[in-house]
C-alpha cells in the first residue's frame, strides 16, 4: 500500500497504563462491593471511561443516576492520575523510539488515536508529545471505539485519506474501529484474539517496518 501515516493507539501499544486503570477501577469496585479481577480488566481495554464504569456496575447489578456515575468517574480518574503521575520516558515500551524515527525518515506521518481523556498528559509524561503530527483523543469525539470516529479524526488532522493510513491497536474494539475507518489494521498482542487485524505482532518492538508497510 501507499502508506502516508501510521496512527497509534496509546494504552497497551506505546505504554502500559492498563495496570493503573486496573488498580483505580479495582479500588472503586471494592468500595461498591463488586468483584473485579485482572481478567475483567481485559474486557475494558480500549473501552472509554463511562463504558468501563457501566460494565463494572453491571457486574454488580447496579444502575446509578448520571450524577452518581459522574461522581464515581471523577473519583476513579483522580486515583488514576495520582498513579500515573510518576510516569517518565522510561515507561515508553521498547522499540517505540526507533519505529518513530524510521517512520519520520520514510516521510510517513505519525498520529495518535486514543480512547483516553488523559492521552495528552500521558504522552507528555512519556516525552513523545512533540513527535506526533496529530493527536486525537476522547476529548474530541462523541462516539468511542469500536466507532471509527477517533481514527477518522486523526486522519483528517494529519491531512491524509483513511485509505493511506495504517492503524496500530491492542484492543479488539480498536481493531474494529480501524477497519470501519477504512484503514489497514495492525494488532499488538495475541493473533487469536485480534482476528480482525491484517498482521499481529506481540509488541511494538517486533514490528518490521517494511513488512508492515507492505500490508
Ligand atoms: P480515561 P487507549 C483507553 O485508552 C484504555 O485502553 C481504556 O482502558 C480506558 O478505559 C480508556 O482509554 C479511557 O481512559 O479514563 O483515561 O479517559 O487504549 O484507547 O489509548
Ligand atoms: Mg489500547
Amino acid at each position: 500500500m501507499n502508506c502516508h501515516a501510521v496512527i497509534f493507539d496509546l494504552d497497551g501499544v506505546l505504554t502500559d497504563t492498563a495496570i493503573y486503570h486496573f488498580h483505580a477501577w479495582k479500588a472503586l469496585a471494592d468500595k461498591l462491593g463488586i468483584a473485579f479481577t485482572e481478567h475483567d480488566n481485559e474486557q475494558l481495554k480500549g473501552v472509554d471511561r463511562l463504558g468501563s464504569l457501566r460494565w463494572i456496575l453491571q457486574q454488580g447489578g447496579l444502575t446509578l443516576s448520571e450524577a452518581e456515575e459522574a461522581r464515581l468517574m471523577q473519583q476513579k480518574n483522580a486515583h488514576y492520575l495520582a498513579l500515573i503521575d510518576h510516569m517518565t520516558a522510561a515507561d515508553l515500551y521498547p522499540g517505540v523510539q526507533p519505529l518513530f524515527a524510521a517512520l519520520r525518515q520514510s516521510g510517513i506521518k505519525i498520529g495518535l488515536a486514543s480512547a483516553s481523556k488523559n492521552a495528552a498528559f500521558v504522552v507528555q509524561r512519556l516525552g513523545i508529545a512533540a513527535q506526533f503530527d496529530y493527536i486525537a483523543d476522547a476529548n474530541q469525539v462523541v462516539n468511542s471505539k469500536p466507532d471509527p470516529e477517533v481514527f477518522l479524526l486523526a486522519a483528517k488532522g494529519l491531512g491524509v485519506t483513511p485509505e493511506g493510513c495504517i492503524g496500530v491497536e491492542d484492543a479488539l474494539a480498536g481493531i474494529e474501529a480501524i477497519n470501519r475507518a477504512g484503514m489497514k489494521a495492525i494488532g499488538i498482542g495475541d493473533a487469536k484474539v485480534l482476528s480482525g487485524a491484517i498482521r499481529v505482532y506481540p509488541n511494538v518492538k517486533a514490528i518490521k517496518l517494511e513488512e508492515m508497510l507492505g500490508v
